[in-house]
């Protein structure tokens, strides 16, 4: 290969890769859609980080093809030397910052400077938000039930394991709506004797604060929730709480992701509830996003978006009724 053809190669490979980056939103390489209250600033943050990367990826790719194409080497100078302060033709309107070194230096400092402050101020309420413990609510759904929804979630090479209260513990919780912390307070927390434990399967309702006690049994896991644009480590000996909600039915897209399904005897997920059939993209996974052993890749579980409080009710009913099939009456 001629020396201009391996800037040719570079180009070519440098315009496939951000035409790949381009046509992902179409092809389903890119993120899900986010159905979370947090999903917007996150997005927001995500966008504008990658816009600024992509303009100096750009930037720099092209005026690394361009050097590459003239100052290939011809063979015939074994040392080229640069005898002139010559600017080619296209630096020309630039020669002025070019030929003043300082001026130059003071840009490449000056601008990321710049970005990289607006970044760190333009992040600060969307962390605050997601990781601040006095930013967690109590979470509303349209029917007012007081409390979040509590759920210990432990991690464990190479599942998740779900900690459910008891189907008399939840209407004890539902009832006690004037005190809506006191049933629940340290649930999160402590393990209770009629817990119902259930793998792999994260059990919500519709537009209503779900609050995850996070820990680990072994080692370093991360909960990740990518539709609900949640992540967080399992760092052992920590409990450390998570919180979310999905968007407001009424006013945004439809959440919930499940139904009964009478031949299964189960309830079902990746259920799109405008048309009652499974769709991909009413799927929602919770991968480990830590390399934590050689199961890794099938660590993987789902998030079950019910409609109300009482469909997850009766879900809960019968995952308690399995549950102490499996383990005996208590
Ligand atoms: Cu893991």
């Amino acid at each position: 290969m001629s020396n201009k053809g391996w800037s040719v190669l570079f180009g070519v490979v440098m315009a496939a890769c951000f035409i790949g980056f381009g046509i992902s939103p179409w092809m389903g390489w890119w993120m899900p859609d986010g159905i979370s209250t947090h999903a917007a600033d996150v997005d927001f943050l995500f966008y504008v980080i990658l816009y600024i990367t992509a303009f100096f990826f750009v930037l720099t790719e092209a005026l690394i093809v361009l050097f590459m194409w003239n100052y290939a080497g011809t063979g015939e100078v074994k040392h080229p030397v640069s005898e002139t302060a010559e600017f080619p033709g296209y630096l020309k309107p630039l020669t002025g910052i070019l030929h003043d070194q300082h001026r130059i230096e003071m840009a490449w400092t000056f601008i990321p400077a710049v970005i990289l402050l607006y970044i760190a101020f333009a992040q600060v309420s969307a962390w605050a938000n997601i990781k601040y413990e006095s930013r967690k609510k109590a979470g509303q759904d349209a029917s007012q039930i007081g409390g979040s929804l509590q759920i210990g979630v432990s991690a464990r090479q190479f599942e998740w394991r779900m900690r459910y209260p008891s189907v008399e513990r939840f209407d004890k919780w539902i009832k006690n709506q004037s005190d809506p912390t006191a049933a629940f307070d340290s649930f999160g927390k402590m393990p209770q004797v009629d817990d119902v434990y259930v793998v792999n399967e994260l059990h919500i309702w519709q537009h209503h604060q779900v609050v995850v006690y996070l820990t680990t049994r072994d080692v370093l896991h991360s909960f990740n929730l990518p539709n609900f644009r949640v992540k967080q480590d399992a760092l052992p000996g920590k409990m450390i709480p998570v919180w979310f909600r999905t968007l407001d039915p009424a006013k945004q897209k439809k959440t919930k992701n499940t139904k009964w399904n009478e031949a299964k005897k189960r309830y079902i997920d990746g259920i799109n509830p405008e048309t009652g059939k499974e769709d991909p993209n009413y799927i929602y996974d919770i991968p480990c996003a830590e390399l934590c052993g050689w199961g890794h890749y099938r660590m993987i579980g789902r998030v079950y978006v019910h409609e109300n409080h009482a469909e997850f009710r009766d879900w809960l009913e019968k995952a308690q009724a399995n549950y102490l099939k499996r383990t005996g009456d208590r």
